[in-house]
């Protein structure tokens, strides 16, 4: 039998390869649209096509009359059942298919169940919706205005589009020490409205079954088992009668956290037909109706001494949430982990107000590898701090290394009550600052800029917050955010480790086969990792937020230690001494100061479940199963910087170089860490530079295809050059933060601060994303506007 060798050790050595890719690059995944059922039908859903109004009538008789067509629902339809409107994440309601009103382009006005597919999309054209046009609100900024038409009729009493007000920090005491401030800088900055856009698209395929009353739903979720108590509370189906799928998923990204109309849909057209039905969008859909990110319009201001120390951070946000509130975020947390806005920097104090409000536009607002807004809190001190140095004329990188927190001082607590637990900036700053090589970068620019060529050399520093629980501070919908776990041993000494979060290409059959094998000794390729059906792993609270590792990865350890607990006491009895006298090595139990007797976890599993006594009071079997609750959320850090070349003709940026410096704590698989890396600064270069879901003044978006939502390709990304350092988080079983969403949150303002960086000979302090050619070219000329 094989145990574990120390050029094998399975956390933080090598590079292991990713145990699920062989499935992947042999086209062996099983996506939702590869379910393929006995008698399955197909579903399409209608559309508004326009942003506001009321819906006067819709005849369905001719769709209803086309062959193939099963059955044609509308929202009045559903309405009798009591179906018309669902939850959101967010305590808000949403309309599964429209009764009253649409209230954006693109909202789910009917649907057609036919024998195919083609048939289904066909049948749609048929039904004759009368629309009586409104006028739409599209301007977050004149939502509130007195004369705003209400979005929002169904909320009983709403005379207005106002969605919710919060604020955190101290008011008072910021306004103080803004006022003895020696230099104040006030900046607006957008952060606009973009989609994750990941490659498969959302679906699911329902199955209900009417003799034994079960619902078995596949569907494209990155929350399996809170999804399923929803449709339980929603839809009155008993939750043993539901058994939620998330099979493999092309990519999450957060879009796959919401509960969408389509899924209810598919569930209710499975009932109602008897026959299973699957519902899979195209990419259209996709980009107009499904859960946007960001839209944030924020006034950022700093107060700091002449010398560069920052004393305080302020700001006020207008929230564009949609139609309905459909965020997900802790329920605590309106405005999800914006909060730790105050970055990486040493405060006395900190504030923030915000304003939210409804607009005729898609819902959604926490999704894109956002760690629950703090790519905005990021963006927007990163960017602030950039105006700082512009205005005091002093180094990006010297005014952030004067103002980081200090080693000594965590577990630090921020302005806004964040309790950082683990930090050491600097070297990892300084580490970003080697691989750049950034005194040379300097000195090239300053002889570039002479010779009038445009290159601009970008800094950010990020900490994030990842890894939601604790419990007590946070819930969806009354779920309270832990993680459980189970891990069996089986006789012959390979296991199955079940996890309650749900990979989206982020690796996890690797990295938790990984984890338990550090802790229990048997080789990954031993251990079977489960995930994503909800009749067979434990209950928990999925992935998004970067939470996996944080807090199902520390359930992942906790659980194997509690088996090895249970091993060492086995050992005992075969090795005939106490347990205080037998030493844990690579994955045996060893007699102190006899090495030569020993017996294997391998060995240990035999007699766990075979002949033989077992040592007095133990139960047979090697396996265990624990529900974790974190204490506290991990603060991953990190250091990143982007040299970026303008073409002073065209306004075309080129990101040249970027490197980025991580400090995830402990590393559990150093190539897929990588990966994450690669793929989050691809996304922040995407959003910088290029995309963006905006709106005509009719609410038509102009984002709904690929062809308008640009996304970066290979062509447009540098040769990543990534680095990092290790603080370990105290309060993780194995010191591992999370770091899934971490080059997403901190990308964006490295790119900005490099383009604003070589636009600077133009006198230019801001310019907002996305930092296209012919948006760069204006601010080139003078013009810059918003977006
Ligand atoms: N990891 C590690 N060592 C660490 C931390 C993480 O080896 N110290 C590994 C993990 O074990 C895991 C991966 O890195 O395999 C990401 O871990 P983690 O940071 O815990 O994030 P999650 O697994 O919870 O993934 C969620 C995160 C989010 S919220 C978004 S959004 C996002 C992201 O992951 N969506 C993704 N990365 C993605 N990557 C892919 N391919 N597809 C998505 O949809
Ligand atoms: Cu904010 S996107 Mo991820 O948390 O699934």
């Amino acid at each position: 039998m094989t145990t574990i060798e120390n050029d094998q050790k399975p956390v933080g050595h090598g590079r292991m390869l990713r145990k699920e890719d062989p499935r992947f690059v042999r086209g062996r995944g099983r996506y939702c649209d590869d379910v393929q059922l006995n008698g399955m039908l197909h579903l399409a859903i209608l559309r508004s096509p326009v942003a506001h109004a009321r819906i006067v009538s819709i005849d369905t008789t001719a769709a209803e009359a086309m062959p193939k067509v099963k059955a044609v629902v509308t929202g009045a339809a559903l309405a009798e059942q009591g179906l018309a409107w669902m939850p959101t994440l967010s305590n808000d309601v949403q309309a599964v298919l429209a009764t009253d009103k649409v209230r954006f382009q693109g909202q789910e006005v009917a649907f057609v169940v036919a024998e195919d597919r083609y048939a289904a999309r066909d049948a749609l054209e048929l039904i004759d919706v009368e629309y009586d046009i409104l006028e739409p609100v599209v301007d977050v900024r004149t939502a509130l205005a007195p004369d705003a038409p209400v979005i929002r009729t169904d909320l009983e009493g709403k005379t207005n589009n106002h969605c919710f007000d919060w604020e955190t920090g101290d008011q008072k005491a910021t306004e103080d020490v803004f006022k003895r401030a020696d230099v104040v800088v006030t900046e607006d900055i957008v952060y606009p409205r973009v989609h994750p856009a990941p490659m498969e698209t959302c679906g699911a395929v329902a199955d209900y079954d009417r003799i034994d009353g079960k619902l078995t739903l596949w569907s494209t979720t990155q929350a399996p088992h809170a999804h399923r108590t929803l449709y339980a509370l929603v839809a009155g189906l008993p939750e043993h009668k539901i058994r939620v799928i998330s099979p493999d998923i092309g990519g999450g990204f957060g879009n796959k956290v919401p509960i969408y109309p389509g899924y209810v849909c598919a569930i209710v057209a499975s009932i109602v037909t008897g026959k299973p039905v699957k519902w899979m969008e195209d990419r259209s859909e996709n980009l107009i109706s499904t859960g946007f990110a960001r839209d944030y319009i924020m006034r950022g201001e700093i107060a700091a001494t002449r010398e560069g120390k920052i004393l305080a951070i302020r700001t006020n946000v207008l929230a564009d949430h949609g139609a309905f509130n459909g965020t997900a975020a802790p329920v605590k947390y309106p405005a999800g982990f914006f909060g730790v806005f105050t970055g990486s920097y040493d405060l006395e104090a900190a504030y923030c107000s915000m304003t939210a409000v409804y607009t005729n536009k898609a819902p959604g607002g926490v999704a894109y590898a956002c760690s629950f807004r703090i790519t905005e809190a990021v963006y927007l001190v990163e960017r602030i701090v950039d105006c700082l140095a512009y205005d005091l004329g002093m180094d990006p990188v010297e005014l952030r290394l004067k103002n980081l927190l200090k080693p000594e001082q965590f577990p630090y607590t921020s302005k806004t009550g964040w309790v950082y637990d683990s930090g050491d900036y600097e070297p990892t700053l300084r580490e970003a600052m080697r691989i750049a090589g950034y005194e040379e970068l300097r000195r090239e620019q300053a002889l570039k800029r002479e010779r009038g060529e445009l290159m601009g050399i970008g800094v950010s520093f990020f900490t994030e917050a990842v890894g939601a629980g604790p419990r007590k501070d946070m819930d969806i919908l009354g779920l309270g955010m832990a993680d459980g776990c189970e891990l069996r041993v089986h006789p012959t000494g390979k296991a199955v480790v079940r996890l309650s979060v749900q990979t989206q290409g982020q690796g996890h059959e690797t990295t938790f086969a990984q984890i338990v094998a550090e802790e229990i000794g048997i080789p990954p390729a031993d251990i079977d990792v489960v995930h994503g059906d909800t009749d067979n792993t434990p209950f928990g609270l999925g992935t998004y937020g970067s939470r996996s590792t944080p807090v199902s990865g520390a359930a992942a350890a906790l659980v194997a230690r509690k088996v090895r607990d249970k091993a060492r006491i086995i050992a005992s009895g075969m090795l005939e001494v106490s347990v205080a006298d037998l030493d844990w090595v690579k994955g045996a139990f060893q007699v102190k100061g006899d090495p030569g007797k020993s017996v294997t976890i391998q060995d240990i599993a035999m007699r766990a479940h075979g002949a033989g006594d077992l040592p007095e009071g133990l139960e047979g079997g090697l396996e265990a199963q624990i529900c974790y609750n974190p204490s506290n959320l991990t603060y991953p850090h990190g250091a990143y910087i982007c040299v970026v070349d303008i073409d002073p003709g065209t306004a075309v940026v080129k990101v040249r170089r970027f490197v980025a410096v991580d400090d995830c704590g402990t590393r559990i698989n150093p190539m897929i860490i990588e990966g994450q890396v690669h793929g989050g600064l691809t996304d922040g270069v995407g959003m910088a530079l290029m995309e963006m879901i905006g709106f005509d003044e009719d609410g038509n978006c102009l984002g709904g295809s690929l062809m308008d939502y640009l996304i970066p390709t290979a062509l447009e990304v540098p040769d990543w050059e990534t680095g990092f350092t290790v603080t370990p988080s105290p309060h993780h079983p194995i010191g591992a933060k999370g770091v899934g969403e971490s080059a997403t949150v901190g990308s964006p303002p490295a790119v900005v601060n490099a383009v604003v960086d070589a636009l600077k000979p133009f006198g230019i302090r801001h310019a907002d994303m996305p930092l296209t050619p012919s948006r760069v070219w204006e601010t080139m000329q003078g013009n810059h506007t918003p977006p």
